[in-house]
């Protein structure tokens, strides 16, 4: 018998090698920094290893599937059902998706991207866009979200290697400061309207396949969609919603933005900093 409980772990990782790797700082270059500043977005290489996606990818594979409420078939549903299954916060139901989205590697490059001292959790979510699944209309994040500031970023993490044909992130560089579009969620309207505009205005829209371990990160305001999965399996993703730590709660807009003060941040209040149970610190420098 072999006493050592690495071994029961093989070829996969240990507890402590998942936690170091989940935890482990990545200093980012000024170079990084200085693009992401400039078109609103970057795609990150070989982020989080391989191994860890896989172990961490399986909770949050079953914990979507097991709170996922669309059934319909692909054909009854609306444009935006059918661009994702989308099941959030899942942090707060399972104990190893809690310890992969508490994890600072990621919170930690999301201050530096933002240039903030420190970052919170606004709130979770996976999308798994289904074999066949359509496209993720054109759209900015921050439409939906009740906060004071543009310091927030979405980390966009695929579970398998995500070539064209399954619909990866794309993303219109320097788009973060376009008014036009703001006001529209994801819906037809919004991928035709935004669409034309970012042509008309000759923004480049820049789209790559991800490899396993890759990290794309985008501000609220950058305007991105997705192409529809072609292939046969499921675009599994997970994503992490970072804001300044010090981010304040803004009077709700619209109807979507008290709902998601609700969701996400209840017990906060209008023109006060975010500080609920709900919005744990995840990096403070
Ligand atoms: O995964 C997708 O298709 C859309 C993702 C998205 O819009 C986002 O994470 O902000």
């Amino acid at each position: 018998m072999n006493p050592n409980p690495r071994h029961l772990h093989a070829p996969g990782m240990t507890p402590d090698e998942l936690a170091q790797a989940l935890n482990a700082p990545l200093q980012l270059d000024v170079q990084q920094i200085a693009q992401f500043e400039r078109d609103g977005f970057i795609q990150l290489r070989q982020v989080l290893p391989a191994e860890l996606l896989k172990h961490y990818g399986a909770a949050i594979t079953a914990r979507t599937l097991a709170l996922n409420t669309q059934t319909a078939p692909l054909e009854a549903r609306s444009t935006y059902d059918r661009a994702f299954l989308q099941v959030m916060n899942l942090w707060e139901h399972d104990a190893a998706v809690r310890e992969f989205v508490l994890g600072r590697r990621l919170a930690h490059i999301a201050a530096q991207l933002l240039q903030v001292r420190g970052v919170r959790l606004y709130h979770d979510q996976a999308l798994y866009k289904e074999p066949g699944g359509g496209i993720t209309p054109a759209h900015a994040d921050q439409y939906y979200w009740p906060l004071a500031s543009d310091r927030t970023v979405t980390a966009w993490v695929p579970l398998q290697s995500t070539p064209l044909q399954m619909g990866p992130l794309g993303f219109y560089a320097r788009s973060q400061s376009v008014e036009f579009g703001r006001d529209l969620g994801i819906s037809d309207e919004s991928e035709a309207r935004i669409t034309a505009n970012m042509a008309r205005h000759g923004f480049e829209f820049r789209c790559e396949p991800f490899d396993l371990g890759d990290v794309s990160f985008h501000l609220g305001w950058t305007f991105h969609k997705a192409g529809a999965n072609r292939s046969d399996t499921a675009r599994a993703v997970m994503t992490l919603i970072y804001m300044d730590a010090d981010m304040r709660l803004a009077p709700a807009l619209n109807d979507v933005q008290r709902n998601d003060w609700a969701q996400w941040c209840p017990g906060a209040e209008p023109g006060q900093p975010i500080d609920t149970p709900k919005n744990p610190l995840l990096w403070a420098g």
